[in-house]
């Protein structure tokens, strides 16, 4: 018998309009998710983040990193990273996703969130190396956590508690229409790791780096 992964009645967009944001349940068994969320604990050269926001030098509670195809730089919140050369976990995941979901990436920003006190503000992923109607595929490791899209102009909001092992697709029109958040909970004492895998266009990832006003997040 076959393991029920992914979850029946998956993909679904999440939401009503303006844009397409796939839910696909968990796409790991939660042993493979364990498995996977300790070797990010102990593997990844986590760095807390950094950005410049209206002048003022801010340094995030949340820790990142990033890797990619190439050593490229990528710039914001006022800030250049360097992209790391992937790791075959990294590699494994980025696989499964693709085939799932039918884009090719190049990138991935990680995102460690060590308990409940910690969130991402309301934002969208507009950063000019991204292009427009970007395609972002996040896998959540850890932690259970809710995600919120809110429409820019009607504030309909739609939430999504994701789990372990799960994955959920942002493309179409969604960065150009809504924002998303993850909020800070009390409730929620264990850490969370976030991947967000992207396709930069390298061309207009090297402009970036002269642009010191990306956006705010
Ligand atoms: O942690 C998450 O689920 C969201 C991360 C995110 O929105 C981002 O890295 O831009
Ligand atoms: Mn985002």
């Amino acid at each position: 018998m076959e393991l029920a992964f992914p979850e029946e009645d998956v993909p679904r967009n999440l939401l009503p309009y303006d844009g397409e944001s796939l839910y696909y349940g968990r796409i790991f068994p939660p042993q493979q998710a364990e498995h996977y969320l300790r070797w990010f604990l102990n593997s990844i050269p986590w760095q807390h983040d950094e950005a410049v926001i209206f002048g003022k030098h801010i340094v995030t509670a949340r820790k990142v990193a990033w890797y990619g195809d190439s050593h490229y730089d990528y710039t914001y919140s006022g800030k250049t990273r360097t992209a790391r050369p992937w790791t075959p976990e990294l590699l494994a995941i980025k696989q499964e996703v693709e085939r799932l979901g039918g884009s090719q990436y190049n990138s991935c920003l990680l995102n460690l969130y060590a308990d409940g006190s910690q969130g991402m503000a309301w934002h969208h992923d507009d950063e000019k190396g991204l292009g427009a109607h970007s395609d972002i595929a996040s896998v959540s490791f850890g932690a259970e956590r809710r995600f919120d899209f809110r429409h820019k102009l009607s504030k309909t909001k739609v939430s999504q508690y994701l789990p372990s092992g799960s994955l959920l697709i942002m493309r179409g029109r969604t960065q150009a229409c809504w924002q998303h958040q993850v909020p800070k909970s009390t409730k929620v004492t264990e850490p969370r790791v976030n991947l967000t895998f992207r396709r930069m266009l390298l061309a207009e990832t090297r402009i970036a780096r002269e642009d010191e006003s990306g956006s705010i997040r």
